[in-house]
């Protein structure tokens, strides 16, 4: 794995070493992967650690079949003449097609879209009194693979649309695989499984015309939705800023369903999981957010593998929120069995359990991005289930779908799925077997392969007894029914809990969500039924979206719970580190930018990416350009600093780059436009020297947010300031209804 000191300064080289002009001839062998990629630790189909993970790659220096024969041509196929048929014999044609033609496997049903990297979590210790499980020992390090996703889209959909993000990590612990399959919203749309298939097909593209892709702006999501009004706490969530993160790297992630956990003494505790990253929880604004599906739609993937290959590592804590395992399963009068309902966090703190870093990217997608297979039932002696609804029915679902996704039973041998824990289980054959297995007895109790496998019973050390253990829950005398507990009934106060808990800025982006997801819907029952649900959350919200639509706001027809707000559930107010953000910086056609080569050390010694932006590509008074004024654009921006500037370019013509606006203009209009949007948006901008006309000519000198003066060094230090917070809110106007 990629050593920090290693990185390179500007992340996103396709190859491990530059490629030269002419086609290379000389034979030589595979290049090793980039030293930023990591990749499954090599091992037996059963989990016996072997060899070092390039074992796996391809071989020798020569083109071969499947089969390891060389070959000569792959060029050209074999046919009767230069100009003839070709003959059917060619088997490396047929080889070569057909395995093409079988190289795609169905995508996941849901979350289709996403991207992995591969970690280390290391434990605290301070799980002892509550779980028995070897991953949260003090000290010891256990290596992961974590996959982000979006939840509606196609494998091929945009990173940066408004959904659900997952958050699934695989712990290979020492006792097994352990996988927390999150999501980076605390509840969930339906309480009880069965209705799965329900939300997500009304979420997905209309069945008829396939559209839209990846968003819930459509009739279908919002009829559900309005009608299922225990969906409403979700949709909240989705609507919030939440639905737009700035970076996976600046998500919590949460189990959403409570489990249970053991400890060495048998004593059970009540849990929901918590991620909570370094960096804080940010997101992008919708604009920034439409704009980047076009512009870059790989802006979350690229992110991550970025932060990763600059040493930004991405950084994690887990936590738990700890309740008694009383009989009610009720703590504080919530229902912990309600996937629709959190426990803020000021009634039961978050206790930090370990810490998680993100520092390899995986060295091929589809071997372990889209090959692993998650499983909410994949757990280690100290975690056990709960009854939630929800829960249950995901312990079938996710084995269930790997058998067509994956194609047979035997998933878990494929090397990223593979376990670190030896492997004796009696499973046998099926497609896509890898394993030889000895014996003649994988059956029990058996005599001929002398007993083996046996039970980890009471009369073998502690060692061999670590063994996965049924916490012995009780559960009290009931009738077989199809019916929700009483407690599941209360859909709207926590949704008003959420929406009392925002600050005014975040109230205005949820009433911005709403107005513009129900504005393009076309059934207007729908926007009415809807604009029902907003009522019974709050006045404020719906009279706002009503004007929006320009609908009347419904009283409300269910009385409004008085709930005490949670801080915690806010994104603003606080400052953050700024690993892996970028700052660019716009230069002109300048000899000599010895000032700026100072500001780009400064920036990367502060663990952040500097991107050149000047006129045209190649090099810049001796600097490398990463983005010129024709590619680059404001939201691929943290932040940006004006070193120069740029007279316009020989490509600012509108025939060339509409962005070039109209002639006649001192300065580039697209570096106006640049520093025009990163004021739109909310974000730092800094002056200095003949930066400073630029900010003139874009109408922002002098606003919040915007520094400058004739010393780089004192601007650069002004910016990182502000950048800390994440955005320059007061840049955003409220209007009085929310203040
Ligand atoms: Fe999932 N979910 N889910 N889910 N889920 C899948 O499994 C399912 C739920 C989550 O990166 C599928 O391998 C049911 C909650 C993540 O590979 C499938 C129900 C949470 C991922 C499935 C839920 C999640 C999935 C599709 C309701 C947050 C991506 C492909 C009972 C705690 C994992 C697959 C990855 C994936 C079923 C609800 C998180 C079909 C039936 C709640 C992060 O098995």
């Amino acid at each position: 794995m990629l050593d920090k000191n290693e990185a390179p300064q500007i992340p996103g080289a396709p190859g491990v070493e530059p490629p030269s002009l002419e086609e290379p001839t000389a034979p030589r062998e595979p290049l090793p992967s980039k030293p930023d990629q990591s990749a499954p630790e090599t091992g037996t189909a059963t989990g016996r650690r072997v060899g070092k993970p390039t074992d796996r790659n391809q071989q020798g220096a020569y083109l071969t079949t499947s089969t390891g024969t060389r070959l000569r041509d792959t060029d050209h196929s074999l046919k009767a003449g230069e100009r003839g048929p070709t003959l059917l014999q060619d088997h490396h044609l047929r080889e070569k097609i057909t395995h093409f033609d079988h190289e795609r496997i169905p995508e996941r049903v849901v979350h289709a879209r996403g991207a992995g990297a591969h970690g280390v979590f290391e434990g605290y210790g301070s799980a002892e009194g509550i779980s028995m499980a070897g991953v949260f020992a003090k000290g010891k390090e256990t290596p992961v693979f974590v996959r982000f996703s979006t939840v509606l889209g196609s494998r091929g959909s945009s990173d940066t649309v408004r959904d659900t993000r997952g958050f699934a990590t695989k712990f290979y612990t020492d006792e097994g695989v352990w996988d927390l399959v999150a999501n980076n919203m605390p509840v969930f749309f339906i309480q009880d499984g069965i209705k799965f298939p329900d939300v997500i097909h009304a979420a997905k593209p209309h069945p008829d015309r396939e559209i839209p892709q990846a968003q819930s702006a459509h009739d279908t999501f919002w009829d559900f939705v309005s009608l299922h009004t225990e969906a409403q706490h979700h949709t909240m969530w989705n609507m919030s800023d939440r639905g737009i993160p700035r970076s996976y790297r600046m998500m919590e992630g949460f189990g959403v369903n409570t489990f249970r956990l053991i400890n060495a003494a048998g004593e059970t505790t009540l849990v929901k999981f918590h991620w909570k990253p370094k960096l804080g929880v940010h997101s992008l604004t919708w604009e920034e957010a439409q704009m980047i599906n076009g512009i870059d739609p790989d802006f979350h993937r690229r992110d991550l593998y970025d932060a990763i290959e600059s040493g930004a590592f991405p950084e994690w804590e887990l936590g738990v929120q700890v309740f008694p395992d009383e009989p009610d399963q009720m703590f504080a009068g919530i229902d912990l069995l309600d996937p629709t309902k959190i426990v803020p966090e000021e009634l039961a703190p978050v206790q930090p359990l370990g810490r998680l870093v993100l520092n390899g990217n995986p060295t091929n997608f589809f071997a372990e991005t889209e090959q692993v297979a998650f499983h909410v039932g994949h757990v280690v002696p100290g975690i056990d289930f709960t009854d939630d609804p929800l829960l249950q029915t995901r312990l079938f679902s996710y084995v269930d779908t790997q058998l067509t996704r994956l194609g047979g039973p035997n998933f878990n041998q494929i090397p990223i799925n593979r376990t670190h824990a030896p492997v004796n289980d009696m499973l046998r054959d099926g497609f896509h077997q890898q394993a030889v297995h000895s014996g003649v007895a994988p059956y029990k109790p058996n005599s001929l392969d002398g007993g083996c496998p046996f039970q980890a019973g009471a009369d073998l050390t502690e060692e061999q007894t670590r063994a996965f253990v049924d916490a012995a829950a009780t559960i009290a005398a009931a009738t077989k029914v199809r019916a929700n507990p009483v407690t599941f009934d209360d859909h709207y106060s926590q949704v008003r809990l959420f929406w009392q808990s925002m600050t005014p800025v975040e109230k205005e982006h949820i009433i911005r969500a709403y107005s513009f997801e129900l504005g393009k819907c076309y059934e207007q029952a729908v926007k009415e039924r809807q604009l029902q649900c907003l009522a019974n959350i709050d006045p404020v919200l719906c009279q706002e979206v009503a004007t929006a639509l320009g609908l009347p706001a419904p009283a409300p027809t269910e009385e409004l719970a008085a709930v005490e707000p949670s801080p915690a559930l806010s994104q603003v107010g606080e400052t953050w580190p700024l690993d892996g953000r970028i700052i660019g910086i716009l230069v002109g056609d300048d000899e000599d930018l010895a000032d700026v080569a100072g500001v780009q050390t400064a920036i990367r010694a502060a663990g952040m990416v500097p991107f050149l932006v000047g006129p045209h590509g190649g090099m810049i008074g001796g600097l490398p350009v990463q983005r010129t004024l024709a590619t680059g654009r404001s939201v691929e921006l943290d932040a940006v600093l004006v070193a120069r500037t740029p007279a316009p370019a020989p490509d600012a013509l509108t025939a060339r780059d509409e962005k070039a606006g109209a002639p006649g203009v001192a300065a580039d209009a697209r570096a106006i436009m640049m520093v025009q949007e990163c004021f739109r948006h909310s974000k730092a901008i800094g002056a200095w020297g003949a930066g400073a006309p630029l900010l003139d000519a874009a109408g922002v000198a002098g606003s919040a947010g915007v520094v400058s003066g004739d010393d780089a060094e004192t601007v650069v230090a002004g910016l990182l300031e502000l950048m800390k917070t994440h955005r320059v809110w007061e840049r955003f106007g409220t209007s009085p209804a929310v203040a």
